[in-house]
């Protein structure tokens, strides 16, 4: 039996270790989840109510994307997703905490926010999916998951747009770990995985796609993960929440 990726499909932490796994060729298949119905399902399974999770071979049983690629670097050693040197390491293990604590819950709001306004862009974050439901009935559940989701992510109007305002800022501090070497290297590394699973997300939203893409950020998460189902159209959010991107 090949280790199991539990995941909701579309998801950036569980994008995060799937190409962890990749990268370090571990044989696994990817068990999907539905969206929302997920957090039940993976704290009985887990003990933990979030995606993604990883049952391995053994059945042995990590959650949270950072725990999961410390053991895969353990069991699998190369490639490492951490430099050897210490100082590289210190600060790759500091930007990637900062991508998951700080970053990973933006993309979670924003997208939420801009479903409920655009909720016909729905299917296309589904295109690949392989949930077992029929097409037809997808639709049916979509506001549902939106409330749900929501809710689960706290989306508040206020809170969406603090959050675009404080972008450019998140972006620059990106930056300059992409000019002192702590990220886009010729080999990716855990903080590569974690922030450009993030940016691709938010940039599957065309309001966000344009101001990001012509940064050096945006480039990383576009190299990092160069397909990305989903597309919200322009429009999504009011035209002063963009301001601060646009600058
Ligand atoms: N930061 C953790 C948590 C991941 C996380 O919050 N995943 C979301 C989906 S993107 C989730 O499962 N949320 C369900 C919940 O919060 O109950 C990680 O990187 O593994």
């Amino acid at each position: 039996m090949p280790a199991s990726l539990f995941v909701v499909h579309g998801s950036h932490p569980c994008a995060t270790v799937e190409r962890a796994l990749h990268l370090k060729g571990v044989d696994h298949q990817v068990v999907e989840l539905p969206p929302a119905a997920h957090a039940p399902v993976q704290k009985l399974l887990f003990g933990r109510r979030t995606v993604p999770g990883l049952r391995l071979a053994d059945g042995e049983r990590l959650t949270g994307s950072r725990a999961i690629l410390r053991r895969l670097d353990e069991l699998h050693p190369t490639p490492a997703l951490l430099p050897a040197d210490a100082g590289a390491r210190r600060r790759v293990l500091e930007a990637e905490a900062w991508g998951d604590d700080v970053l990973q819950p933006i993309p979670r709001r924003v997208l939420w926010y801009a479903l409920d306004q655009v909720p016909t862009a729905i299917p296309t974050f589904q295109e690949h999916s392989k949930l077992p439901l029929p097409a037809a009935v997808r639709p049916l559940l979509t506001p549902a998951i939106v409330a749900v989701e929501r809710r689960m992510n706290r989306a508040t109007d206020a809170g969406v747009r603090a959050d675009l305002r404080d972008l450019p800022r998140h972006l620059d501090r990106i930056e300059s770990w992409l000019r002192d070497g702590t990220l886009g290297g010729s080999v990716e590394n855990a903080a590569d995985l974690q922030i450009a699973a993030s940016l691709r997300l938010l940039m599957t939203m065309e309001d966000l796609a344009g101001p990001l893409g012509a940064r050096p950020a945006g480039a990383l998460a576009n190299r990092v993960f160069p397909a990305w189902d989903g597309h919200v159209p322009a429009g999504a959010f009011p035209e002063e929440w963009l301001s601060a991107l646009r600058g």
